[in-house]
């Protein structure tokens, strides 16, 4: 710890707290009132460069925190009081953690005095609660502020931590005397910020290998997750340089967007383009800044791209162990992915050409497009792929796109063809439903000039349904599609493979659908519906109509609220055949023949006698 100068000049904690974040360049701060974070909400009355931006659930403002974090590149911040307002924002902590989104998170607590003396006392104050155990497993550190004269330093831990190695989100919890207390702030004690080291030294080394590897490879690929977000543009730089195809997961759908060269499709257990036939196939696999979760190995990791020497490159040194990979690795490292990026661009290195494998790959792409031309002749419902396919056709290049949960977000993931400038999010980790409108408020306030797109599901509108109010108010001219499907579609699918049939809680039984251009109206918003096809027009009639309409709303001024009747649409294909099949055996599946011919190895032993789990 370092003593400063003292210089006379004093402020409330409270102030000093908002005056750190303004002047890191946090400009909007999400927040819902409550007297215990009162004097942090009067503070920004005082404070310059920063505004308070009011949510109407704490959990909303988190999510609104995490979506203007993931534009900006910057922590970002939600304040909430004591009791209920921090217990509303564990989801979208837990999303930030998870997704390794840097956040600053504030609760104001109950007064020093009423802090129960022990934990085995249930409360002692009015909305006491103990916040901080309830955060730490989420959060990269989480601390109550007991002493007003150790803010600075925990706020310089706060957001060091945040930022720094695998980023995530970090909690202060601060007592409402402590908020209120002056100090003189060149007097506090400050953490010094020299302690991360997160790369490991055979760093070198293992560019050596995989540039090795890479020479005698014939098929090799790039996995690519989130963690490359901060290094995107030398990505591609790299991609070119090498000419291998590279498969983002779906947290890098607008790193490695549909419109890139190198783009070789979408992969995991609901791969889209390419049907996962060139992951599975490939012999040298490098994994950057992606944990290769179950959602991209399918059921079966050993089966997940068998015949493929694998690296893994990532900066989360727990994860990145061999014995915590859910896959067998042959060499992984902890470091960061630009840094591992700008080392491969720096040598330069000569590579034999991949051209027939490329063809192949962009081949399979092409051919197995989840998207398929009778989705747009439906008749009595609005097929979610192919309206969303028109919609990534309309959608410019510099919009900010927020997917939510279940089937919508499959849908998103299998029919939104990204372009090269465009942000695409949505919380993969946690999945929450009723992430994107909230997400999107806080996108938009991140970058205004970015037309601001989000796409939900009927159930997940329903989930932050009062953030609409939040639009309004600040005049956010967010453009809301409801993929409305009058279920939860997605676990209606699971209950079909799993219960028999069995159809509970998920609608029609247990769960319905209000009428949501009747609240759109109420809130005083516009809206419009998109109708299935019962006067049978034409494909090109119907899609145009489409076309016309999106192009409509995308160029309305202010927000609009779109209804697309999807009827009880709950199928979502290409998914895998089962629990424990390769993820190359995908519903619907093809002739056998074909699934064979397009496997450059083996089929695992006794995959034709395989349980499709029907
Ligand atoms: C907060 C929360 N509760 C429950 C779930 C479990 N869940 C995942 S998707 C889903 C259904 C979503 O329904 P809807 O938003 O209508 O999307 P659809 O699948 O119909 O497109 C549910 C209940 C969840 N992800 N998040
Ligand atoms: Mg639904």
């Amino acid at each position: 710890m370092v003593h400063n100068q003292n210089t006379e000049i004093k402020m409330k904690v409270a102030d000093f707290v908002i005056k750190y974040l303004a002047d890191k360049g946090v400009s909007d701060m999400f927040a819902v009132y409550g007297s215990a974070c009162g004097d942090l909400i009067d503070a920004f009355t005082r404070v310059p460069n920063t505004t308070y931006r009011c949510c109407q659930h704490e959990q909303a403002a988190g999510f609104a925190a995490e979506g203007w974090a993931k534009i900006k590149g910057c922590p970002g911040c939600a304040i909430a009081t004591s009791g209920p307002g921090g217990t509303n924002l564990l989801t979208a902590i837990a999303n930030c953690y998870y997704d390794s989104v840097p956040a600053i998170f504030l609760t104001g607590q109950i007064n020093s005095k009423f802090l129960r003396p022990c934990p085995e006392i249930r409360q002692v104050g009015f909305q006491e609660n103990d916040i901080v155990s309830m955060a730490k497993p989420v959060t990269k550190m989480a601390e109550m502020v007991r002493n007003p004269q150790d803010i600075y330093y925990w706020l310089d831990l706060a957001w060091e931590r945040s930022i720094t190695g695998r980023k995530g989100p970090c909690l202060l919890d601060i007592p409402m005397d402590v908020q209120k207390t002056e100090i003189v702030p060149n007097g506090l004690l400050r953490r010094p910020c020299d302690w991360f080291k997160t790369d490991t030294d055979d760093f070198l080394n293992t560019v050596d290998k995989f540039l090795e590897d890479l020479g005698t490879a014939q098929r090799p690929a790039i996995l690519v997750g989130g963690g490359v977000n901060g290094s995107a543009s030398n990505l591609l730089k790299m991609a070119s340089l090498l000419q291998i195809p590279m498969f983002p997961t779906w947290n890098a759908l607008d790193i490695v967007t549909s419109d890139n060269p190198y783009y070789g499709g979408r992969v995991g257990t609901y791969g889209g383009d390419g049907r996962n036939f060139a992951i599975q196939n490939c012999d040298l696999l490098l994994c950057l800044g992606c944990r290769i979760s179950g959602r991209i190995t399918g059921g079966n990791p050993s089966s997940f791209a068998r015949g493929a020497k694998k690296y893994v490159v990532d900066i989360d040194p727990h994860l990145v162990k061999p014995e915590n990979q859910q896959i067998c690795t042959h060499r992984n490292i902890c470091c960061d992915c630009g840094k591992f990026i700008a080392e491969i661009i720096r040598r330069n290195p000569s590579v034999p050409s991949f051209s027939n494998w490329f063809a192949k790959v962009r081949q399979w792409k092409a051919k197995y497009d989840p998207v398929l031309s009778e989705h747009f002749d439906q008749k009595d419902f609005v097929h979610p792929y192919a309206f969303l396919r028109i919609l990534s056709e309309e959608t410019p290049f510099n919009a900010t796109i927020v997917g939510d949960c279940g089937g919508n977000i499959v849908s998103l993931n299998h029919s939104f063809r990204t372009k090269l400038g465009q942000r695409f999010l949505t919380n993969n980790g946690n999945s929450p439903m009723g992430f994107s409108m909230a997400g999107a408020i806080g996108a938009y306030f991140a970058d205004p000039s970015r037309p601001i797109i989000c796409v939900i599901g009927d159930g997940g509108m329903q989930v932050n349904i009062q953030e609409l109010q939040t639009i309004k108010y600040y005049s956010i001219p967010l453009k809301i599609f409801i993929l409305n499907n009058h279920c939860y579609g997605i676990t209606r699918q699971y209950q079909r493979t799993n219960f028999e049939g069995r159809q509970e809680a998920c609608g029609p039984k247990g769960y319905s659908v209000p009428n949501f251009m009747a609240i759109a109206n109420a809130y005083g918003l516009d809206w419009d519906r998109i109708i299935a096809n019962p006067c049978k027009f034409s494909k090109e009639d119907i899609v145009n109509g489409w076309r016309s309409m999106i192009r409509y709303v995308l160029g309305h001024r202010s927000a609009f609220v779109v209804d697309v009747d999807c009827g009880d649409f709950d199928t979502y294909e290409p998914r895998i055949a089962g629990w424990n099949t390769p993820i190359e055996d995908m519903f619907p599946y093809l002739l056998r023949d074909e699934f064979r011919a397009n496997m450059e190895i083996d089929p695992l032993p006794g995959w034709e006698v395989c349980d499709y789990g029907k």
